[in-house]
């Protein structure tokens, strides 16, 4: 029999991976997208498949995870193997703006769910994934981060993550659900979000090279991050459900870098030599033009800062048989060639 999924954040850039994987693995995907007044489907556009076509594998749904109703109505309607919960406001500085929209979809999205799936009574089919986050640990003091260590998140955004991790947690204890948390470091790709950093430097940068804009405006260049690609990362998802007990893991590639250091590599790739001058919010960056490329921003700084994440994945590697594939400067190279 086919394996039904249900993936709420399809539209997303890790939804669009994950449904690729699981088309290929002969799966009916349905797949949950808010109702916009523009479209928002570029990243599945090229999987979609007609409503009126026989034997479709990939159906789409409106929906929204703010509204139980709409939950509890695709859920009955579906009853899906596994429900992979994607769906987020998942910016973290735009999430010190609309805290409490944040916690209502990220947290209380969450809850929904997993009541839905005790209340209609299919805990012993549903299997659910929670995409948890490396910034659930927040203030980590350095080192490596694993199950184990505690939380101590730094933004609306880490602090719905953290209620949702210990509400699947809680629904797996209380009621017996098949419920799992992955916790994944950053992760990217050439549909990564134009507003996450990776993106927004490769796609500066990319413009700049072709004299399609002068200066780029980052903010604190001297966060480290854990950056592995979106490809590798939502195999890890899946995996996490086919275990044969729900179980929690971090996903990470054990390599970290500055935001500073990525640039310098993006740049070294695109052949645009670069030279640093100044410090704190006068630091600048010169091409060998002796133009200004890159400036920082003060906007772009948050109220509290995530200064270092370093995933330690030994669990997955050892129990999922799980490792990343793409290292960063195969992630560079792939997102460098999308974007020109
Ligand atoms: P993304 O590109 O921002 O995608 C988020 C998805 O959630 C989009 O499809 C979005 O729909 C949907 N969504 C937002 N609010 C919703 C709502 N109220 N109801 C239903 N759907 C809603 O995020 P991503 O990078 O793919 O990340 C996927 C998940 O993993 C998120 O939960 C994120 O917090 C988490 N995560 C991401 C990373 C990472 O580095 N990428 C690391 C750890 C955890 P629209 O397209 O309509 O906006
Ligand atoms: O920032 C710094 C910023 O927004 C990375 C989400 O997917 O990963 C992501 O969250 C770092 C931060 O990702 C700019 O201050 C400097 O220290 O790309 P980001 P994030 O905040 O780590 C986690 C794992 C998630 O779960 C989230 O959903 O870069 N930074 N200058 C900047 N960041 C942005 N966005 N823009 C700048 O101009």
């Amino acid at each position: 029999m086919k394996k039904k999924a249900l993936i709420y954040g399809v539209t997303g850039q890790d939804g669009s991976y994950l449904t690729e994987l699981l088309l290929k693995k002969k799966y009916e995907v349905h797949g949950v997208k808010r109702r916009s007044s523009s479209i928002n489907t570029d990243r599945i556009d090229h999987l979609y498949q007609d409503p009126h076509e026989k034997n479709k594998r990939f159906i789409l749904h409106y929906g929204d995870i703010s509204d139980s109703i709409s939950v509890n109505n695709l859920v009955t309607k579906i009853k899906p193997d596994e429900i992979y919960n994607l769906a987020a406001q998942s910016h973290v500085g735009v999430s010190f703006q609309i805290p409490e929209y944040t916690t209502n979809v990220d947290a209380l999205g969450t809850l929904r769910i997993l009541e839905a799936i005790k209340s209609l009574n299919l805990k012993k089919k549903i299997k659910f994934y929670q995409a948890g986050t490396s910034e659930m640990f927040g203030k980590t003091g350095g080192g490596y981060q694993n199950e184990k260590t505690k939380f101590y998140p730094r933004s609306p955004y880490a602090a719905s993550k953290v209620y949702a991790h210990w509400i699947t947690i809680n629904y797996r204890e209380s009621y017996n659900i098949f419920a799992s948390n992955g916790i994944l470091f950053n992760h990217e790709s050439p549909v990564r979000g134009e507003t996450f950093v990776t993106k927004k430097i490769i796609s500066g940068l990319c413009k700049i090279k072709n004299k399609k804009l002068k200066t780029l405006y980052l903010g604190n260049i001297y966060a480290k991050r854990d950056w592995g690609h979106a490809r590798d990362y939502v195999e890890a998802m899946w995996k996490i459900l086919q275990q044969k007990k729900p179980d929690d893991f971090v996903i990470a590639t054990g390599k970290q870098y500055t935001v500073k250091q990525f640039i310098n590599l993006v740049c070294k790739k695109l052949k645009i030599k670069i030279r640093w001058s100044g410090k704190g919010l006068n630091e600048r960056a010169y091409n060998d033009k002796g133009d200004v490329i890159i400036k920082i921003d003060k906007n772009y700084f948050r109220p509290t800062e995530v200064d270092t994440l370093l995933g330690d994945s030994s669990k997955a590697r050892r129990i999922l048989k799980w490792k990343p594939k793409v290292n960063i400067h195969g992630l560079i190279e792939e997102m460098i060639s999308y974007e020109m």
